[in-house]
C-alpha cells in the first residue's frame, strides 16, 4: 500500500488512471496545495482527458445544490454511469473533505467505487480558484469518470470563472431566492442551460417558476431555451426529469459540433483566466518587493503622477511590455 510520501509521478498517474480513490484524493490535495507534482501529473494526463461530460451546478447558498447532486448521483448510478463530484467552497481554507453538511448529504455514495466526491477549499491556492478546479476536474476526467459534477455557490465573477469549464450549467434556485431572480434579470447570470427550482413544496414555487419563465422569454435569440424543472431533492421528485433536461442540453450541443466549439471556448477562457490570475499575483509580488514601484503608487495618491502613466511604468518594469498605442504615437 502506497503511503502518503510514497507516490511518485508514475505511481500517482497510474493510480489516477485506474480510478484508485487514494490516488485521486492525493492528486487533488496536491492540486489544492499547488504542489509541483500536481503540475507534472496534469502534464502526463492531459492528453487522455476530454471524455467526461461536466455539469456545473451553481446557485445561492442553501438552495439544495448538494442535495440535488446527491439525488442526481443516485439516478445516474442506476444507469451505470460513473461520477466525480467536486464541491468548491472558495471561502474555506484547505480542509480535506471540507463541509460537514456536504459530507452527510453525499455520504450515501462514499462506499460506491463508481463515485468520487471531494469538497475543495481554494482560498490560498496560488493560481486561484479557477486553476485549482480545472486541475481537479482534469484528474477526475483522466480517472475515466463518465460524468463530472462541479458545485459552486453564488454567481459572482470568480464563480462564473469556475463554472465556466462545465459543458452544461445547472442553476439551482429555490422559492424566495429573489436576489438570484434579479441577477438573472440583470443578465449577470446569462449562464444557465437548465434551471431547477428546488424545494418545490414551498407555496411560492409556482410564482417563482412564472417569474423565471418570464425573464427567460425576453431572450429570443438563443437557439437553446433553458428548461425549468421544479424539484424536491430530498424526496427525489422530478430528479429523473431534471436529468433528462441536462441530457437534452447535451444532445443539443452534440448535434452540430457545438460541444466542441464550447469546449474550445471554455478551455481558451480557462487559459486566459489562469494566466491573468498568475499575472496579477506576479504583479502584486513585484510591487510588494520593489520600493520604486511602491513609490509610483504613492505618487499617484499624492496626485503627482497620473494613474495611466503609473500603469505604463509598471508594465514596462514588471512585464517588459510597452503600450503599443503609446509607442506608436511617440
Ligand atoms: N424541504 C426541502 N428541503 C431541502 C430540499 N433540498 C435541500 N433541502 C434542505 O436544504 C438545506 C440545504 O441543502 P444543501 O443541499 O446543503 O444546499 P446547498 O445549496 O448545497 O447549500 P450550500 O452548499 O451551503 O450553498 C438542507 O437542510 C437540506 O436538507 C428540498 O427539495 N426540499
Ligand atoms: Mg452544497
Amino acid at each position: 500500500m502506497a503511503g502518503r510520501r510514497d507516490w511518485t509521478r508514475e505511481t500517482l498517474a497510474a493510480g489516477v488512471r485506474a480510478g484508485d480513490k487514494r490516488a485521486l484524493a492525493r492528486a487533488i490535495s496536491l492540486v489544492e496545495n499547488s504542489e509541483p507534482l500536481a503540475y507534472e501529473l496534469i502534464q502526463d494526463l492531459y492528453a487522455e482527458t476530454g471524455n467526461a461530460y461536466a455539469v456545473g451546478i451553481t446557485g445561492p447558498p442553501g438552495v439544495g445544490k448538494s442535495s440535488l447532486i446527491n439525488a442526481l448521483v443516485r439516478h445516474v448510478r442506476e444507469r451505470e454511469q460513473t461520477v466525480g463530484v467536486i464541491s468548491v467552497d472558495p471561502s474555506s481554507p484547505f480542509t480535506r473533505g471540507a463541509l460537514l453538511g456536504d459530507r452527510i448529504r453525499l455520504a450515501d455514495h462514499f462506499l460506491d467505487p463508481g463515485v468520487f466526491i471531494r469538497s475543495m477549499g481554494t482560498r490560498g491556492h496560488l493560481g486561484g480558484v479557477a486553476e485549482a478546479t480545472l486541475q481537479a476536474m482534469l484528474v477526475l476526467d483522466a480517472a475515466g469518470k463518465d460524468l463530472l459534477f462541479l458545485e459552486t455557490v453564488g454567481a459572482g465573477q470568480s464563480e462564473v470563472e469556475v463554472i465556466g469549464i462545465a459543458d452544461t450549467i445547472l442553476l439551482v434556485l429555490m422559492p424566495g431566492s429573489g436576489d438570484s431572480v434579479q441577477a438573472l434579470k440583470a443578465g449577470i447570470m446569462e449562464i444557465p442551460d437548465v434551471i431547477a427550482i428546488n424545494k418545490m413544496d414551498h407555496p411560492a414555487a409556482k410564482t417563482m417558476l412564472n417569474e423565471v419563465r418570464s425573464i427567460l422569454a425576453l431572450d429570443h435569440e438563443s437557439s437553446w431555451q433553458p428548461p425549468i424543472v421544479l424539484t424536491d431533492a430530498i424526496r427525489g421528485e422530478n430528479v429523473p426529469e431534471l436529468w433528462e433536461q441536462i441530457e437534452a442540453h447535451r444532445a443539443h450541443l452534440e448535434e452540430d459540433g457545438q460541444l466542441e466549439t464550447r469546449r474550445r471556448r471554455n478551455l481558451a477562457g480557462e487559459v486566459f483566466t489562469v494566466a491573468a490570475g498568475r499575472a496579477k499575483a506576479h504583479l502584486e509580488r513585484a510591487v510588494a518587493d520593489d520600493p520604486e514601484l511602491r513609490r509610483l503608487l504613492d505618487e499617484v495618491q499624492r496626485r503627482e503622477l497620473d494613474p495611466l502613466s503609473a500603469v505604463d511604468e509598471i508594465m514596462v518594469k514588471v512585464f517588459k511590455v510597452e503600450d503599443e498605442n503609446r509607442a506608436d504615437a511617440a
